[in-house]
């Protein structure tokens, strides 16, 4: 298994559209190890594939306390959206240090496939429901940022960039 670099905003390359995973194959399965063992070495609750420089539609997940409940989820589709919606604060493993409020569905249901292929739904609220929309998005090339005014959204891009420059140094 392998730590995977994560991709920093606003690097261009999580603006990316994420494609349908083909088949659920070792390569896959592979990927999936090393995002779960990414996932938890940087103390996150999920991870999208796109966040890895990885284009295709997959997503792991766990908001278990024990850190024992791994979710996977492939070609994950919402099938259906609470009207209720509820300003919820997010931090995204891409904007390190970053927490905002963003409005989301109190609950939803997705379809998916898990780490062997086989097809499953989900009834999620709470945390839960949060972090699915936070990382469908991700899949989609957006970032919880765009959700923010274009001046908090500029203030946290110049921040980050700033960051990155002193990291390289
Ligand atoms: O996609 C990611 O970058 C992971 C992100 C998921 C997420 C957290 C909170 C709300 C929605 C989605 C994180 O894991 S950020 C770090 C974190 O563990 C956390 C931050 C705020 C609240 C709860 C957890
Ligand atoms: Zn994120």
């Amino acid at each position: 298994m392998a730590i995977l670099p994560i991709l920093c905003y606003p690097d261009p390359k999580l603006l990316k559209v994420a494609k349908p995973v083909a088949a659920v194959d070792a390569r896959l399965q592979a990927l999936i190890a090393d995002m779960l063992e990414t996932m938890y070495e940087a103390k996150g609750i999920g991870l999208a594939a796109t966040q890895v420089d990885v284009h295709e539609r997959i997503i792991v997940i766990d908001i278990s306390e024990e850190r024992d409940q791994p979710l996977v989820l492939i070609n994950p589709e919402l099938t259906w959206r609470s009207e209720a919606t509820h300003l919820n604060e997010e931090g995204c493993l891409s904007v390190p240090g970053i927490y905002d409020d963003v409005v989301r569905h109190d609950a939803v249901h997705v379809q998916a496939l898990d780490a062997k292929g086989q097809s499953y739904r989900l009834e999620a609220d709470g945390l839960l429901a949060v972090c699915i929309q936070h990382e469908m998005d991700h899949l989609l090339g957006k970032v919880f940022v765009e959700y923010l005014s274009p001046l908090k959204r500029n203030r946290i891009k110049t921040k980050m960039q700033k960051l990155q420059r002193e990291e390289s140094r």
